[in-house]
């Protein structure tokens, strides 16, 4: 089948500028040395001053509208996927749809203002052609520092857009979720070709990150998931607004994962907390409910977690050892069959 993976890091394609950078760079190119063509000289000898400061002005107008013109071109949020627009909207605090419209406000303000200097150097005396060149030097920096005093927020876009995977929306994706240190990235490293890492400490996955699993004709993408924990969705930080992304706006099964060990960093009942959360954001439908860590739980423990899920409802639970691979051969195919069941395709025969 073909694939159609999109990459966030094609589309946000720039060199984040600093206000600081842009100022010393344009008064080094005012500062430069100009060099004005001797005919038009030899028609106008005492307005070659006048010439230089136009041209150093011009410079610098061509200078910042051109790093300008590179953010107001960036793509408009709207024409993102939804789950790259939330992931940009988090990196930039949402000043991403801001600065883009900033710049290019910015850019006409210039404009008219340099059209306006022109005239006004051009037709100057040379001693205040200097003075009028570097009033307009000055009045172009306070307008970019006023109106794009949010740019630092660039480099975390470009940091965002460099390591956000690049998704094939078009084809089965499977979300591992659960709470931290549950075994999300253990499992994913052992169904997919994805190697994050595994650590006793939470919060060590802090993005999105996508392996696939190699069937006859397709790959099924599998993403894990920084670790949620049990609270509202507003209070939830930076690192865990890339999970609810992933979970809100790819089209996907969800497992989500229980640690029901007696050594699990989090409660069992916490951990039926956070579910219920995902089960906000996607409905129960998506997702199925997964304990890990069989091999070091007792068939009674588990019996007692099972039960009370099965009375919220939850019929089947699928057990399974990420760590030794136990029954998860299993859970793959019983996540496929539920892709198709949910959205009409047939990847189960590929199996
Ligand atoms: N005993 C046991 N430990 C596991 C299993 N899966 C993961 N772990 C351990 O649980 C800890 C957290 O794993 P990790 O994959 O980083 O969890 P994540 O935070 O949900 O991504 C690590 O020490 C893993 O070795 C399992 O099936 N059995
Ligand atoms: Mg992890």
């Amino acid at each position: 089948m073909h694939s159609r993976q999109q990459c966030l890091s094609d589309l946000i394609k720039i060199t984040p500028i600093a206000y600081d950078v842009l100022r010393r760079e344009t008064l080094n190119i005012f500062s430069q040395r100009v060099t004005i063509p001797r005919s038009i000289i030899r028609g106008n000898p005492d307005k070659s001053r006048v010439f230089i400061y136009l041209l150093k002005c011009e410079r610098v107008y061509q200078y910042i509208a051109t790093s300008l013109g590179h953010i107001a071109r960036l793509p408009k949020i709207e024409e993102l996927h939804s789950f790259y627009a939330e992931l940009i909207n988090i990196a930039s605090e949402n000043m991403y749809s801001k600065l883009i419209r900033n710049a290019s406000i910015s850019i006409k303000i210039l404009t008219n203002l340099w059209s306006k200097y022109r005239k006004a150097i051009l037709n100057s005396e040379p001693v205040e052609a200097k003075r009028l060149a570097q009033e307009f030097i000055g009045r172009s920096l306070s307008i970019v520092k006023r109106k794009l005093r949010m740019i630092n927020i660039l480099n975390n876009v470009v940091k965002t857009a460099k390591i956000t995977p690049c998704i094939d929306f078009a084809n089965p994706i499977i979300i591992v979720s659960g709470m931290p240190q549950v075994g999300k990235s253990t499992l994913v490293g052992k169904i997919s070709s994805a190697k994050p890492l595994v650590s006793p400490y939470p919060f060590t996955t802090k993005n999105v990150i996508l392996g696939h699993i190699d069937l006859k004709h397709i790959k099924i993408q599998v993403i894990d998931t920084p670790g949620l924990l049990d609270r509202d969705i507003n209070e939830m930080n930076e690192i865990e607004r890339k999970a609810v992304a992933a979970l809100k706006h790819l089209n996907s099964v969800t497992l989500y994962l229980f640690d029901p060990s007696p050594g699990a960093y989090y409660t069992f009942k916490r951990q039926l907390n956070s579910l219920k959360t995902v089960e906000q954001l996607i409905g129960r439908e998506k997702i199925i409910i997964v304990f890990n860590k069989i091999d070091s739980v007792s068939k009674e423990h588990l019996l007692e977690y099972e039960n009370i899920l099965k009375l919220q409802g939850y019929n089947e639970i699928i057990m399974i050892s990420a760590l030794h691979g136990i029954n998860v051969e299993e859970l793959i195919k019983k996540t496929i069959k539920k892709y198709d069941e949910l959205y009409n395709t047939d990847y189960s025969k590929l199996l």
